[in-house]
């Protein structure tokens, strides 16, 4: 599981919009969860995080692979 940072959600379209562009990384299994309230999502699976960072900062947010 990979777990990441995401500052810039404020409503469920944004939680849409990550949930989306993180299931389009190639290697992401599934999309664990998005949470708008603590900034934070999970992903399952094996794709190069440098991926996931940028298909979140194409939609527009701040993120970061979580330690
Ligand atoms: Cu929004």
């Amino acid at each position: 599981m990979i777990k990441l940072k995401i500052t810039g959600m404020t409503c469920q379209h944004c939680v849409k919009a990550v949930n989306e562009a993180l299931a389009e990384v190639p290697g992401v299994e599934k999309v664990l969860e998005v949470n708008l309230e603590r900034g934070e999502a999970a992903v399952e699976g094996t794709p190069e995080t440098a991926r996931l960072l940028a298909a979140i900062a194409e939609e527009g947010y701040e993120a970061e692979i979580a330690a």
